[in-house]
């Protein structure tokens, strides 16, 4: 008897979380197609049960980022050439400029990232729950619920690359182009020249001090993509970018 109380309590208390993820999700999702009419071919609860597939009754430090192939083909999302925006170590920074300007797209501005941003979500194993808490952290084990879904979003979003890319790294860091991020694991190593004219880095430094685009990760991150592709480097100091997050009518590209 003990036994099967402590069960149906578990489940009376745990089955509450996996409720509302499900209602935060296809209500993120809901809001996303009403301000984004060009998603609006999406149908947000075919796209839950794709993302619930993906980690429902699996070992949450055993997710591999092909268990979310079926969300990523389950969504429709146009790629946006010559306005797509990377980023590496400068979540804050990046955006309060998409925010605030309608220069850049990243891919929290797209379908899947938007809804799953600032989301934890993980499965149990024998378990047909949805849990938001006691999920293995970021770091915790490299196959999570969690990041293998950040890894493959990334790699459609890189996939889709297309035209002039920007990426926006930290050079406030010793490394720049760090070869642990997702940028540098995934996403470099996808794109495409056929595809892309060219990429250029924007260096956030602090008032003319830090890392230069002469920095030797930045000569990796030059060294990993086609020789086909355009690539360029400037260093802008985050006080010009706050001047533009704060005057939002200056002209894309005026920034930089
Ligand atoms: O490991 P990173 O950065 O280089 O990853 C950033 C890179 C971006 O270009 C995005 O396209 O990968 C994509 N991406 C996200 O869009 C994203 N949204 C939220 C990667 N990670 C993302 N997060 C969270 O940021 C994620 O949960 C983890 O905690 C950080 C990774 O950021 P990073 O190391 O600065």
């Amino acid at each position: 008897l003990a036994i099967s109380l402590g069960v149906a309590l578990s489940h009376r208390l745990s089955s509450p979380s996996s409720e509302s993820l499900k209602k935060t999700i296809i209500d993120k999702c809901e809001a996303f197609i009403q301000n984004n009419k060009s998603s609006s071919a999406n149908d947000c609860q075919k796209i839950w049960s794709a993302f619930e597939q993906a980690f429902v009754g699996k070992d949450p430090c055993n997710v591999p980022m092909e268990a979310y192939d079926l969300l990523i083909h389950t969504v429709i999302q146009d790629p946006v050439c010559n306005r797509m925006l990377f980023w590496s170590k400068t979540k804050k920074i990046v955006h309060d400029f998409t925010e605030k300007t309608d220069c850049f797209l990243t891919l929290e501005d797209t379908l899947v990232g938007f809804v799953m941003n600032g989301l934890t979500w993980c499965g149990k194993e024998e378990s047909n729950e949805t849990f938001t808490t006691g999920c293995p952290g970021w770091t915790d084990c490299v196959n999570n619920t969690v990041r293998s879904f950040w890894n493959r979003a990334s790699a459609a979003f890189a996939d889709a690359a297309c035209g002039d890319v920007t990426a926006m790294l930290n050079g406030s860091i010793a490394t720049p182009f760090s070869p642990t991020s997702i940028f540098a694991t995934i996403e470099v190593k996808r794109f495409k020249a056929a595809k892309m004219k060219s990429l250029s880095v924007v260096l956030v430094t602090k008032e003319n001090e830090g890392t230069t685009c002469d920095d030797p990760s930045l000569k990796d991150l030059q060294k990993e993509i086609d020789p086909k592709l355009k690539y360029n480097c400037k260093a802008v100091p985050e006080s010009k970018i706050q001047d533009c997050i704060s005057q939002p009518d200056t002209a894309c590209g005026a920034c930089w």
